[in-house]
Order: C-alpha cells, then structure tokens, then sequence
C-alpha cells in the first residue's frame, strides 16, 4: 500500500493564477494524492476523476460537494436538491428540471437568442473596434437573455454575479475569497431566495415551469423554490467564465477562428472544446461512504475527495496535445460539465448561449485578437476572468 502525499494548496493564489503546474504534479504522482493541507484525497487523473463522478454510492453528494461534510459542519445554506442531494432525493428534482431546461424545451429560445446576440455584437462593434470580452460579451449576454427565461425581473439580477461567486469560493476552504464575499452574503442570498417565490416568476419561464410541476405534483411545494434557486445559483457565473474561456480560445487561437469563420457550424463543439481546454468548473468533492481502494491506496470512509476536472480535461493519458484548443478534436467525453447522475443539466442552455453568441461575432468579425494583457478573477472553484481586451477586426 502506497499513499502518494503532497502539500499543495490548489486554493492558494499561486495555483489558482495558473493551475496547470500543479494538475502536472498530482497527475504523476499516481492515481489518488493525499492532500496534507486540508486532508483530502485529491484523483487528477482522467480515468480515475470519470470512475469517481460516474459512482454516487461510493463518492456521495449529500454530505456536500464542498471541503466542508454537511454531516458535522451546517451549511451555510439549506442544501441543493440538485447539486447536494443523492438518490432517492435527488430523482425527483432531477426528472423536473431535466425536462424544462432540455433540448427540447429550449427550442423555443434559439432565435430570440440568437437576435439578441446579433444585437448585442452590433452594440459593441458600434462603440469601437476594442472591447473588454469579460464585461461587454461575456457577462452581458448571460445576464440579458438567461434571467429573462428563468422569468425573475430585470431588477436586481446584478446580485446574481457576486451570489454565484461566493457560492463558488464557498465550496473551497475558508480562506480570503471567502471571507471577502461574507459582508454581502446575507443580503445576497436574500434577494436571490425572494427571486424564487412563484409570484416573482413570469408565467412563460422556467421558473413557473418548474411550479407547474409542483402543481402537478412532481415536486412539493417545499422543493420548487430550491429548484428555482438552482438555476440562478449555477446558471450564471459558469456559462460567464464558460464564454470567457471560448473567447479567450479563439483570440489566442487565430488558425481556429478562420476555421469556425469557414465552418460557423463548428460554433457548438467550439464551445465543448473550450470547456475541456479550460474548465469553468475546476474542482468539486465528493465525499466517500466507505473505504475506497484506487489504485494501490485506500481512501479512508467518510474522506472528503477533490476532483480535479480540469487536470482530468488535460489529461495525456486520455487527450492527445491536451494543451491545444483545437476545433478537430472531438471533446465529448469530456469531464467538464462532470459526468453520471449529476452531470450538468443546464448544460444545454450553456451551449445554446455559447452558439448564439460566437455565432453572432463569427457572422461580424473577420479577425479577434488580444488588445492588452488579460486578468483572472480568483475563485476557489471557479476558472474565472476578470478582463480580456479584445480587438475586433469587422468583416
Ligand atoms: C454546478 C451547481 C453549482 C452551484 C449550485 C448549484 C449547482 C445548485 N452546479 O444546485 O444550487
């Protein structure tokens, strides 16, 4: 029996600035690393990260997807039903929002989506031929279309932003970017449970949907505003960083922007691509129900276990070149939305904005291009942007 160990932090500023160096380490030093810091079992790689997240009865949720076990820590929120809940409770929640934010459901959405993407490109292209992505594109198009099909007023929904922030450091361990969220964090979560009431819902939303279900007796009354605030706690920030990342891609990338320019079809797995390469979504923990053996080593019962889904996502192992953005690869398989049971279920809301959006810029601008250095936003889970200065060259 071996136990690779290694005092890493991954939420240090160090690894969260630039990740990959230590995703290399844990990757090499085999199948599970003991993580001292923070006693935690950390899998990196691929093969290990995809076993873990497709089997819940080992690897649980419902103690937390976070360093911190619901079992002997309170919440600092009630729990997700979604996100921390497992089967049997997690099955009903699961069927009613898998189907209203589904691929069929969404069809509805595309060409007003994709109008207000055209109207948004042409928006930023009038004011000039540089553009901060992050601000202009990125957050704006999320905040403009993704509240308005949840159906919560425009009001407010600038909280959404900071909510999902310190939702994200929340997961990790209570150091600076937790504390620096927590002045907020009682009126945050405030307006965004109010946003969850089945009054504050416009009728043809998801959010009334998933009342409507409650109705029909899918859900109780108790659950549907926990769903509601699923959509607005995961929904925002992560498709935020989600379009930052293909931004990013393509402006670092230039071959691969001539070739969605060609082949604009290519905007989809563009964006899966982007999803492997960067990763939103770096890390969450399960939490193990009994004594796991991977490879050579025991996780002890009741350990808490960091998935690293963006060491996974760079795996050599499982990707060849896993450092290049590169729209001939096929990404699926990919670990980026998670997989098994709680694999992302708006992850077809977060493709149908991304199409929308490069779609638009891919009809506009001839050529994309980094104006100016790009900034991080550090956040304990999230792969995040503060700025990315583009210049946009129109065709
Ligand atoms: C990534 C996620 C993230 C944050 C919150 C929730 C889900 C939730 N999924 O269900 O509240």
């Amino acid at each position: 029996m071996s136990l690779p160990v290694s005092d890493a932090d991954p939420f240090d500023h160090e690894n969260l600035e630039d990740p990959g160096p230590m995703h290399e380490k844990l990757r090499e030093a085999g199948p599970v690393v003991h993580l001292t810091r923070y006693d935690t079992y950390a899998l990196a790689r691929y093969e290990h990260v995809y076993a873990a997240l497709t089997d819940w009865q080992r690897f649980e949720s419902g103690a937390g997807v976070g360093l911190s076990n619901f079992r002997t820590e309170k919440p600092w929120r009630p729990p997700s039903l979604l996100l921390e809940a497992d089967p049997p409770r997690h099955d009903a929640p699961r069927r009613v929002l898998s189907k209203i934010v589904g691929p069929r459901s969404l069809h509805r959405l595309r060409e007003r989506w994709a109008a207000e993407a055209a109207e948004l490109v042409d928006r930023v292209l009038a004011q000039g031929d540089t553009a901060d992505a992050v601000p202009a594109l990125a957050e704006a198009f999320p905040l403009r279309v993704f509240p308005d099909a949840v159906g919560i007023p425009a009001e407010g929904r600038e909280s959404l932003l900071p909510y999902g922030d310190h939702l994200f450091n929340a997961f990790g361990p209570s150091n600076d970017l937790v504390a620096n969220g927590i002045p907020r964090v009682a009126e945050l979560s405030a307006w965004v449970n109010a946003q969850c009431a089945r009054d504050m819902l416009t009728p043809d939303g998801f959010g009334a949907a998933i009342w409507a279900a409650a109705d029909r007796g899918e859900l109780t009354p108790e659950q549907a505003p926990l769903v509601v605030r699923s959509l607005l706690s995961a929904g925002v920030d992560t498709t935020v960083h989600g379009l930052s990342a293909v931004l990013y891609a393509f402006a670092t990338n230039p071959a691969q922007w001539q070739r969605l320019r060609e082949q604009p079809a290519l905007a989809r797995v563009a964006f899966d691509e982007a999803v492997r390469w960067e990763s939103p979504v770096q890390t969450f923990f399960r939490t193990a129900t009994t004594d796991v053996t991977v490879g050579d080593s025991v996780i002890p019962d009741r350990a808490k276990i960091l998935m690293f889904l963006g060491a996974a996502n760079r795996d050599p192992r499982r990707w060849d070149g896993p450092d290049h953005f590169d729209l001939t690869r096929d990404p699926s398989g990919h670990v980026g939305f998670g997989m098994g049971i709680h694999q992302c279920v708006g992850q077809h809301i977060a493709r149908l904005e991304a199409e929308s959006l490069v779609t638009a810029l891919a009809r506009r601008v001839a050529r994309l291009e980094l104006a100016g250095p790009v900034r991080r936003h550090h956040n304990n889970t999230l792969r995040a942007w503060r700025s990315i200065p583009l210049h946009l060259h129109r065709s």
